[in-house]
């Protein structure tokens, strides 16, 4: 139901920002009411603003620990508009509504952080305000309630459009975010009193921001975290919800690189991943590995991006590049695409947890942060793989953690300080079928296979990817092992002069 405002409490802790909001309230014929600080803003603004303390009839005490606490104020927010018993009860003490409530908490998390006195935080633990906030919100039939000064905007905005009105559905909206945010408050302060700082595992106490929309454009969504924390946006628009998850995707596979590498990113899958000596190099070949897919694709590397390099990415449409630098000539060319994202990631650590919800529950667990190099590969056939396939066997293994299950990896080896993806298979419902897609992929971009490698994220219960493998021209395979049938993989390899090696350790990504 359609409601004007008529009346407003206001109490803020900050005032910035708060004078368009008071003007339009003021504009509309709303009576005011305020307490102290905020009652003198407002009368610094020439509007007529009545104190708290003349409607209860009780002066702040104790130091302003008590100052909205009083019946008359709690009552006015209260009272059910259409209920006859609490319109007489409230007539009978003097109890005048109050339809709006404007409140900006004391800064608890702000003290807390600035290393102050026990003394000077506890003091900084709003009880007034969260009460005004929670009253209002729970009345939200009658009263509207803004319950932070990063709705000023919003609340002016709405009260124009709806001539100093609101409806029910705008005064629940407000009242959801007032929960959202006496929640976190008092969340806040049990962690003070816990002896503990944000808890990264809860994510509703870590900032959130509204996306555009989810995973597609039906669905809503928010990302809780701190992106600025983590990169520099230098150009393009704001991230959506499918950026976000490449993004991730691609941060994880180019950590597992040291040497300059271009990895190509497309629905989380890597497209294209090469290691090479320059950053150009590295671009061209990642590039190479599937140009068709590449298109619309996220790009990151681990080398700062000069011009020569841009001149190429330049060519490409891409959504998103990420890079731990830009030159300054790469960046004004980069840029000239008004869209296109670019992110200067920092140097900042990632949590070492990761969770998923499902079932109306929540699956934590660590990172697949183990990668298994040359020294860890047990030979398990006649014949031991050359210092170049072991190269390669190295790097496929990479990709091939950060590859939807059920995967492939082929790769190569262009000498030391090379590696290059050929194809993979992604997401298949068997091995069978991936490495199948992989080698179907590999020749499609003019791949010759003889000599390159395979990765495989789970064993092998049959000869038969082996048996493929060979085929194609493939002479070396690194696998977990641990099947019962380790071994008709093993004789397929030994029948034609392969080399496999072991690891003891799976990566399903799922
Ligand atoms: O100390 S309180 O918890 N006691 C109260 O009764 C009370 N009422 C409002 N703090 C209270 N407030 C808070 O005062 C508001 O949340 C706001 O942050 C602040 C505004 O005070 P002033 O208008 O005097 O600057």
């Amino acid at each position: 139901m359609s409601k004007t405002i008529q009346s407003a409490l206001i109490s803020v802790y900050y005032k910035d920002g708060l004078e368009p909001l008071v003007r339009l309230l003021h504009q509309n014929g709303v009576l005011l009411y305020s307490t102290g600080g905020t009652q003198t803003f407002i009368e610094q603004l020439g509007i007529p603003v009545t104190a708290v303390e003349d409607i209860t009839g009780y002066p702040s005490i104790f130091g302003g620990r008590v100052k909205t606490l009083h019946p008359v104020v709690f009552g006015g927010i209260l009272y059910r508009r259409n209920l006859a018993e609490d319109v007489a009860q409230a007539s009978r003490h003097d109890i005048n509504p109050i339809d709006l409530v404007v409140v900006d908490l004391y800064p608890f998390e702000e003290t807390v952080a600035s290393g102050a006195s026990d003394e000077d935080i506890i003091e900084k633990i709003d009880i007034g305000g969260i009460s005004l906030i929670r009253a209002a919100a729970k009345n939200y039939e009658d009263v509207l309630i803004v319950s932070s000064r990063n709705q000023y905007a919003d609340v002016v905005n709405l009260l124009t459009e709806k001539q100093g009105a609101t409806d029910l559905e705008d005064r629940r909206r407000f009242a959801k975010e007032a929960f959202a945010m006496s929640s976190g408050y008092d969340r806040a302060i049990h962690n003070y009193f816990a002896g503990s700082t944000t808890d990264s595992s809860d994510f509703r106490q870590l900032p959130a921001q509204s996306l555009r929309y989810g995973e597609n454009p039906h669905q809503q969504a928010t990302f809780y975290g701190d992106l600025n924390a983590l990169f520099d946006q230098l150009n393009g628009k704001e991230l959506s919800y499918n950026n976000l998850v490449d993004v991730d995707a691609c941060v994880s596979l180019i950590d597992e690189f040291t040497d300059t590498t271009f990895a190509i990113i497309k629905h989380t899958n890597a497209c294209g991943v090469a290691t090479a000596p320059t950053a150009r190099e590295a671009y061209l070949n990642a590039l190479a590995c599937d140009p068709v897919s590449a298109f619309g694709g996220v790009i990151i590397t681990n080398a700062k991006v000069d011009l020569e390099t841009a001149e190429e990415l330049n060519k490409l449409f891409m959504e998103i590049l990420i890079a731990p630098d830009f030159d300054p000539e790469a960046l004004t060319l980069l840029s000239s695409k008004k869209n296109r994202i670019l992110l200067k990631r920092k140097p900042v650590e990632f949590s070492p947890k990761m969770f998923k919800t499902l079932l109306n529950g929540v699956l934590e667990q660590d990172k697949d942060n183990q990668t298994e190099t040359a020294g860890q590969f047990k030979v398990v056939t006649e014949k031991a793989p050359s210092d170049s396939e072991q190269r390669a066997l190295e790097f496929a293994l990479k990709i091939c953690k950060h590859t939807k299950s059920n995967t492939i990896v082929l790769a190569n080896d262009g000498g030391p300080s090379h590696g290059q993806l050929l194809a993979s298979g992604v997401g298949q419902t068997s091995r069978v079928d991936a490495l199948k897609q992989a080698i179907e992929k590999a020749r499609t971009f003019g791949f010759d296979l003889k000599g390159a490698v395979m990765a495989s994220d789970a064993f092998f219960p049959f000869s038969d990817c082996v048996e493929i493998a060979a085929e194609a021209g493939i002479t070396a395979v690194v696998q977990p092992g641990g099947s019962i049938r380790d071994k008709d993989s093993i004789d397929a390899c030994n029948q034609r002069g392969m080399a496999m090696v072991t690891t003891g350790v799976r990566h399903f990504k799922h």
